[in-house]
């Protein structure tokens, strides 16, 4: 009998578990192109971004208000935020940073695609080409990828929302039962943001293309956001960037009427996102594959859009450093969480959800025992960099409610330190920038500590004017590939 016992419970246990062993669950995972957090209701009930999809994945999902990516060495933040995604690893140990010096050789059989193909599932992809991560995207065995920010179904966000959907179909005519892994990568709402003509109406913007003057003011636009200012109160670094002055539809404008628009364009190009996601939700319910599918919709980045007077995505306030991040599926409960989480917790994420090995050139952590309840955070501090124009460039580091962003830019010129208090000040108005009263001179030497002790930690080779230089590391040598600056 005492040999039988534990016999039989084991039996028991096995008969128990049994479907969740049979069949793998899927996973959806949703990126978007340049899409701050607080476009959507999700973050900023305010909004008048309609994305009932979006809206629906939240109610039902669990919704990060602390999901960040570590930043860029490049004014193409894509590229970096890409390969943070596909690898799992830190800004500074990323293969295409510094001659790949802080990344293993094998990492291309470690990124995403590898480690679902190693497991058995079946991936496919479709997304937006260029300021990627190619070598990665490649191990997808199914690669359906094109630029598309159209205002057309064959031009924009529908073409990619029609590579899942005939990928799903294909799949039910052959009665593929694998797992599967699909990337469904769209090209919007990055610029140019060409809306449907529908869309755009019911945002009252236009796709506008004269440069000498601003677009008709209409009731319909979103307001101004809160932090909106006509100018940044000090260059922001990185002179000619095209994000800052190139856009087609805003250049270097800044006035009501040219942001507005933008907002316009740029919710337009959301709602069509939104669309496309019920499609593919639909079809996935349709299939009997929705209940057994994690479904994870993100952004490569935010955005400012006229927020403290910057346009692009090279900035580290809250509305570009952070990103949208929200998880539904089998045993989640919906739910809020901080988590202070990166983008390139992703890849352990969708592993430890999938219940498959965790490649270990990842330095991520799982977000699975947040995601589940069991855990508030997996980390206490976060960390963030843009360094794609004068260098050492702009830092920041976060913990609790205290933020501290750094500015050493312009060869010198442009030395700025804010501190923030995000739960008395979370749109981060300048006003109620506290580096410079007295009263918070503790709590500045505690982030500048702080910060120091993360730059450190992360191998960001450079330092800042009031760290020692003479930890400084030297740059090998810069990639061989010419690129516009910031085009992604
Ligand atoms: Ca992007």
């Amino acid at each position: 009998m005492k040999r039988i016992l534990p016999t039989l419970c084991l039996a028991l246990i096995s008969a128990l578990s049994l479907p969740a062993a049979e069949k793998k669950p899927n996973i959806l995972f949703i990126l978007v192109d340049d899409q701050s957090p607080f476009d959507l209701k999700a973050y900023d009930p305010q909004s008048i971004c309609d994305t009932p999809t979006i809206d629906k994945l939240a109610a039902e999902g669990v919704v990060f208000d602390g999901a960040y990516h570590m930043g860029s060495f490049s004014g193409a933040v894509c590229t970096p935020s890409r390969h943070m995604i596909m690898t799992g690893r830190t800004v500074w140990h990323l293969p295409n940073w510094n001659n790949s010096q802080n990344c293993p050789d094998n990492i291309l059989d470690n990124v995403m695609a590898e480690a679902f193909n190693r497991a058995g599932y079946d991936t496919m992809r479709t997304c937006k080409k260029g300021n990627s991560y190619a070598g990665a995207n490649g191990k997808f065995t199914v690669v359906h990828d094109a630029t598309k920010r159209g205002g057309t179904e064959e031009t924009g966000s529908a073409w990619h929302g029609k590579q899942v959907l005939e990928y799903l179909a294909q799949r039910e005519a052959a009665q593929d039962e694998d797992p599967f892994l699909i990337y469904f990568g769209f090209s919007h709402p990055h610029d140019t943001r060409d809306g449907t003509p529908e869309l755009l109406a019911k945002y009252g913007a236009v796709n506008h293309k004269d440069k000498s003057t601003p677009p008709a003011l209409h009731s319909k636009q979103p307001p101004l956001p809160v932090n909106y200012l006509p100018e940044h109160p000090f260059h922001h670094g990185h002179p000619g960037l095209r994000d800052e002055t190139s856009v087609s539809g805003v250049w270097e404008r800044r006035d009501e009427a040219t942001i507005r628009n933008e907002l316009g364009r740029e919710f337009a190009c959301n709602e069509n996102i939104d669309r496309q996601i019920d499609k593919v939700l639909t079809k996935l319910d349709a299939m009997g594959e929705l209940d057994n599918t994690y479904i994870i919709y993100t952004a490569d980045h935010g955005m400012a859009i006229g927020r403290h007077g910057l346009q692009g995505k090279q900035n580290l306030y809250q509305h570009t450093w952070r990103v949208p991040y929200i998880v539904k599926g089998p045993g989640i409960e919906p739910g809020r969480v901080q988590a202070n989480s990166y983008l390139l917790d992703t890849l352990p994420t969708l592993c430890d959800l999938a219940g498959i090995e965790i490649p270990d050139t990842v330095e991520g952590i799982s977000l699975k025992p947040v995601i589940f309840g069991q855990q508030a955070t997996v980390r206490d501090t976060l960390y963030g960099t843009y360094s794609g124009g004068t260098k050492p460039g702009i830092r920041t580091v976060k913990k609790g409610d205290w933020k501290l962003i750094k500015w050493d830019v312009m060869d010198g010129k442009v030395r700025e330190t804010q501190l923030f208090n995000l739960a008395d000040n979370p749109h981060e108005f300048l006003t109620q920038d506290l580096a410079e009263d007295p009263a918070y001179a503790d709590k500045l030497a505690e982030m500048e500590a702080l910060l120091l002790e993360e730059m450190r930690r992360h191998d960001d080779p450079y330092r800042l004017w009031n760290q020692p230089q003479e930890e400084a590391q030297p740059i090998a040598s810069k990639s061989p590939r010419k690129k516009k600056k910031g085009a992604n």
